[in-house]
């Protein structure tokens, strides 16, 4: 068979440091607890993440077999990026569509199925960091009942935030989104890790010191202090979800 395109990708990773696998690079991986369901395992401990995150191409008859969860001290976030997912958490039972997400607590199980049509999930797990008495709660929400917030005082880079502000999580989830000409202010370098899958449009991403081309449907991982900022290309939004651990002091 003769292959029409030269063999080349946009993949860049460096293990222990920072990641971006692109759509077109991602393969299948077979679950025990998923049926019809095309599951890719993007950042995980082999890379250097602290954390696991998966994106999940559900069929219409897409479910879990098993729930996933259920070990003390993993926590778990699901947002739905597509379609319309019904979702049970610890007997509480909810259908969300695009933009809806749920965080679950420590120990608690999740099981979910598609509801007759195809959808797509990010999904991720990670251990809690426990904090004497503090305990997070179960978060059932939908990103388009949350406000904009507009970052560095810039009228084209906004944020919203999925999870609450209390001390008791370990984690948040946030949205960014880069209009046209939107730009990080200023290059970051922080302690703190991202998993982020871009949701629309296209952009430049600093990792380290090489800018590379991204889009929607690609996945970074943003390890510790890899200097990291964006901007939008193409005049359309560009928009991406990403995890960032928070509220924890570093063990010595
Ligand atoms: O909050 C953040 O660390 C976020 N602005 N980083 C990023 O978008 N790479
Ligand atoms: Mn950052």
């Amino acid at each position: 068979m003769k292959v029409e395109k030269l063999l080349s990708t946009r993949a860049r990773i460096v293990p222990g440091y920072y990641a971006l696998i692109p759509q077109e690079g991602r393969l299948e991986n077979v679950l025990p607890n998923l049926e019809n369901c095309k599951a890719s395992i993007m950042a995980a401990p082999k890379l250097g993440a602290g954390f696991v995150s998966y994106v999940l191409q559900m069929q219409g008859d897409g479910r879990t077999t098993a729930p996933f969860g259920g070990e003390s001290g993993i926590e778990m976030f699901l947002y739905v990026n597509e379609g319309m997912i019904s979702i049970t958490v610890e007997g509480e039972q909810k259908k969300l569509e695009k933009g809806g997400y749920v965080y679950t607590p420590p120990g608690a199980k999740i099981e979910f199925e598609s509801c007759g049509i195809q959808s797509e999930l990010f999904f991720y797990k990670n251990r809690y960091i426990p904090l004497e008495g503090k305990e997070p709660w179960l978060v059932w929400g939908d990103v388009e009942k949350l406000e904009w917030e507009m970052c560095d005082g810039m009228d084209n880079l906004f944020s919203k935030k999925l999870l609450p502000s209390d001390i008791a999580f370990d984690i948040g989830f946030h949205i960014l989104l880069f209009k046209k000409g939107g730009c990080h202010s200023f290059v970051e370098t922080h302690v703190q890790e991202h998993g982020a899958y871009i949701l629309q449009g296209q952009g430049m991403y600093l990792l380290d010191t090489t800018w590379s081309p991204v889009e929607k449907g690609d996945f970074i991982w943003m390890g510790s202090y890899v200097p990291q900022g964006a901007y939008a290309i193409g005049g359309d939004d560009f928009s991406y979800i990403f995890s960032k651990d928070c509220n924890r002091d570093i063990e010595l």
